[in-house]
């Protein structure tokens, strides 16, 4: 099971690293041999039946994943899960999907033309976790989305495959606290997200997460080629609870900071 789950991730982490040149750098930045463990790895989705969050699940279930936490994002309009494998050097996955409903007509029909033409079965697919995206979108389409909705638009461009892989600080041998991880990241060159300050969460809320502003790639579009923001890398720092296991859970207020990282610049 294990090796199958491994083999997954690294599909996973090559096609991020596809249209996210900067994370193999601050990889090698931080990490000082194999000390670099993901925290998580987060996806989006839209909650629509062919795709919804539980298809994105059902890949990470059948591996021995559990479900542990829900999230609620009104603004963004978003709902969100969090799983957890047993083996505790698996990352964590954390999946959001949009509440469509709650989106103008005109964009509704946008999401419903890209997900109707898909298969009934897709999301079932071995490789749908690294697949991108499987519809055509025109960048006008993207731009309109884009207006109302970032995460919508970001999901119309690159589809399925990881938004971000985050760095466990807590693993790392050269950094213990993530005031340094952010200044190596800086002075690596890299823009980090300050959307809610540089550092989302503390001690008190058991978490501490930044990340960087996402890289930018060409998007094929269905009438021309663009360049735009795709994925980020996250760092995340954990402290124990009273009985000494660190927190596992997700911040919903960091969070909400977070999603900010493929904004554009
Ligand atoms: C997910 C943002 C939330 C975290 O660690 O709090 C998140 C996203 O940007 O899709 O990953
Ligand atoms: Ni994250």
């Amino acid at each position: 099971m294990t090796s199958k789950i491994t083999a997954l991730f690294d599909n996973i982490w090559k096609n991020y690293l596809d249209v996210t040149p900067s994370a193999k750098q601050v990889h090698q930045l931080l990490g000082s041999g194999n000390d670099v463990i993901n925290d998580h790895v987060a996806y989006r989705t839209f909650n629509l039946e062919k795709v919804n969050l539980d298809k994105l699940a059902a890949h990470l279930l059948a591996l021995g994943y559990k479900e542990c936490g829900e999230y609620h994002f009104e603004a963004k309009k978003l709902y969100a899960k969090h799983f957890e494998h047993s083996d505790s050097t698996l990352p964590k996955v954390f999946i959001s999907e949009l509440l469509v409903e709650q989106l103008s007509e005109q964009a509704q029909a946008i999401i419903h033309k890209l997900v109707d033409g898909l298969d009934d079965d897709i999301a079932t697919r071995e490789d749908f976790l690294y697949s991108g995206a499987a519809w055509q979108v025109s960048s006008t389409e993207y731009q309109s989305l884009l207006s109302e909705s970032e995460y919508a638009a970001w999901l119309a461009a690159w589809g399925y495959r990881a938004n971000h892989f985050t760095v466990s600080i807590n693993h790392l041998e050269n950094f213990n606290s993530i005031e340094a991880v952010n200044e190596a990241v800086k002075q690596g060159g890299f823009k980090l997200n300050t959307s809610g300050g540089e550092i989302k969460g503390d001690e008190a809320v058991k978490l501490e997460q930044s990340s960087t502003l996402a890289d930018k790639a060409e998007v094929t579009f269905s009438d021309k080629t663009m360049a735009i923001p795709s994925c980020f890398y996250e760092f995340a720092k954990r402290y124990p609870l009273t009985d000494g296991q660190l927190y596992s859970g997700f911040v919903a207020a960091s969070a909400d900071k977070i999603f900010e990282s493929t904004n554009a610049a």
